[in-house]
């Protein structure tokens, strides 16, 4: 009897909140795919500006939007890398037509140069539809160790470069009432480990300018996405500076483990899509560890003492 009881609590729990449940859970992600794959449509045709595009994520990027049939400008140093990127973006076979990519060089770190990359973005392109703020580069050192030229080289690289641009843009995009701004910032804008203090610092100023700028722009109907990336396969970790500004020349074993770029441009351009405030891809260690420095600060305050490198 009572067998019998139970096996028709099973059948009652499947037939009434089972099978409805997965239905209709099943039924919105399939649902969400097919808008999400309609709202990509808006990016035809779209000028889309990528710094960092000669390598790692910013490469990734330029081929997702590509993909897309946007316009996009691939900004970077190394122009010889940016030409490449721009023949593999031509070689590929795509459905819908699309925009021959344009190759411009750029220096973030180069202030007063910003300015005059943009007014030639406008003289090729006619405007600009969304800023990717993705040039950057990491550090590996300690803060007693570590050069003063390295805490100001990476500021202006990754903070006051993408200030800077986005200053540049926006006068335009204003008078438009329309734009986008997107920052690849870092987990590292949210929480700061010990040995990037140079890195954390300029990722978190990122942050704050975008908190600022997505309250100011509101009005004037530009968007602002902060995406965090946690882990994810690029040179990265080869780029960094070293404690006296050289390359650091090491592929790490957790960026060689992350995220393929490739993966990560493809959510990325859906939260563009989507025009997120923020979002953050990442593995769940980096997760965890924003959750512990938001609500039990003393114990990542501990947990990274652990980690910190000693010296002497
Ligand atoms: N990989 C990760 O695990 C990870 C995690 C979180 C956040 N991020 C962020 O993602 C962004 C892209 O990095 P990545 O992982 O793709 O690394 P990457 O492969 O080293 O690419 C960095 C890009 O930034 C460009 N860049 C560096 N210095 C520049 C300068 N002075 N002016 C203009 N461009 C410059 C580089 O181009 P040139 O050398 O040709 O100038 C390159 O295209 C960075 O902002 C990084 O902080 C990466
Ligand atoms: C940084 O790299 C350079 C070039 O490889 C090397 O000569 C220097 O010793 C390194 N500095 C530190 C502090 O590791
Ligand atoms: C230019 C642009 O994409 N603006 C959008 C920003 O986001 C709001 C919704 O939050 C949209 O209504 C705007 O069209």
């Amino acid at each position: 009897m009572k067998i019998l009881n139970d096996l028709n609590l099973v059948n009652w729990y499947f037939k009434y909140i089972g099978i409805p449940l997965t239905v209709g859970v099943a039924t919105y992600a399939i649902l969400s795919q097919i808008s999400l794959r309609r709202k990509r449509a808006y990016l035809n045709g779209k000028v889309v500006v990528i710094t960092g595009a000669s390598s790692g994520i910013g490469e990734a990027l330029a081929h997702a939007f590509y993909q897309e049939g946007s316009k996009v400008v691939l900004a970077a140093r190394r122009k010889s890398e940016l030409e490449r990127v721009k023949r593999d973006l031509q070689a590929k076979k795509l459905e819908k037509p699309s925009q021959e990519p344009i190759v411009l060089e750029l220096d973030l770190a180069n202030l007063d140069q910003l300015e005059n990359f943009v007014s030639n973005v406008y003289k090729i392109c006619g405007n600009v539809d969304i800023l990717i703020n993705n040039g950057g580069v990491s550090h590996r050192g300690s803060i007693l160790h570590s050069k003063m030229e390295v805490f100001k080289n990476i500021m202006y690289i990754n903070y006051f470069g993408s200030v800077g641009l986005t200053k540049a843009v926006l006068p335009r995009m204003i008078e438009r009432k329309s734009g986008h701004i997107v920052f690849i910032s870092s987990v590292q804008g949210l929480i700061a480990i010990p040995d990037r203090a140079a890195y954390a610092a300029s990722k978190h100023a990122m942050q704050a300018f975008g908190d600022s700028l997505r309250a100011e722009m509101k009005q004037h109907n530009i968007n602002v996405t902060m995406i965090s990336p946690g882990y994810i396969k690029t040179a990265i970790s080869l780029n960094a500076f070293n404690e006296s500004g050289s390359n650091h020349g090491v592929m790490d074993k957790s960026t060689a483990e992350g995220f393929s770029a490739e993966y990560a441009a493809q959510q990325m351009l859906d939260s563009v899509v989507k025009k997120d405030n923020e979002f953050v891809i990442s593995q769940l260690l980096p997760k965890f560890a924003i959750f512990l420095r938001h609500f039990v600060p003393n114990v990542y305050f501990w947990l990274m003492s652990k980690r910190a490198v000693k010296t002497n």
